[in-house]
């Protein structure tokens, strides 16, 4: 097991389409364990493969929260096969924007395909926080960040203090 590095916005592979992962293979199940790690050490409540530098279409979240027993989940190729019509606002954060928390409204609930850590493929619902967390992961996989939902000027303002960010770590290195 090993903490990996999470890249901060903006980062050309922040923006990039991940490809399909074939097969779960052993190198892929380390990723995901290294994942898991590396969002539990941050904390975080999800965390996409290109956060961490790999351009693969997988994501671990666990949405349990303190009061109840770890509840660790990853998805391989998630596909949405339903979106609810209701919508729900929640404030969003990111581990690749440290900081910033903005209200972005989505789906409610989804229902996404995926394959896990055995293989083996599901169709499940999610609700509430955890179709939040999974949409905000998806996304990454799509090369779009939470800021991609707010307007030009607010979205703008974060990159510069993002950038500003990034300048006083490389300083500190
Ligand atoms: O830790 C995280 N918290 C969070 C809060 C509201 C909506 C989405 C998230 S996901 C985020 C971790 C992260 O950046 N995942 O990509
Ligand atoms: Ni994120």
């Amino acid at each position: 097991m090993s903490l990996k590095k999470i890249i901060i916005h903006p980062d050309p592979r922040l923006k990039k389409i991940c490809k399909a992962v074939d097969e779960v293979s052993p190198a892929l199940r380390t990723l995901a364990s290294d994942m898991l790690e590396t969002m539990y050490d941050a904390p975080g409540i999800g965390l996409a493969a290109p956060q961490v530098g790999v351009l693969q279409r997988v994501f671990v979240m666990d949405v349990a929260g303190k009061e109840s027993a770890p509840d660790p989940r990853v998805l391989f190729n998630p596909r949405i096969t339903w979106a609810s019509q209701e919508l729900s606002v929640y404030e969003e954060g990111c581990l690749s924007i440290p900081g910033i928390f903005e209200d972005v409204t989505r789906p409610e609930s989804v229902r996404m395909v995926f394959t896990d850590i055995d293989g083996k493929h599901h169709e499940e619902e999610f609700e509430g926080v955890a179709a939040t967390c999974a949409q905000h992961e998806l996304d990454h996989l799509d090369g779009k960040l939470f800021v991609d939902y707010l307007s030009g000027i607010k979205r703008r303002m974060i990159t510069a203090k993002m950038k500003k960010l990034k300048k006083e770590q490389a300083r500190e290195e």
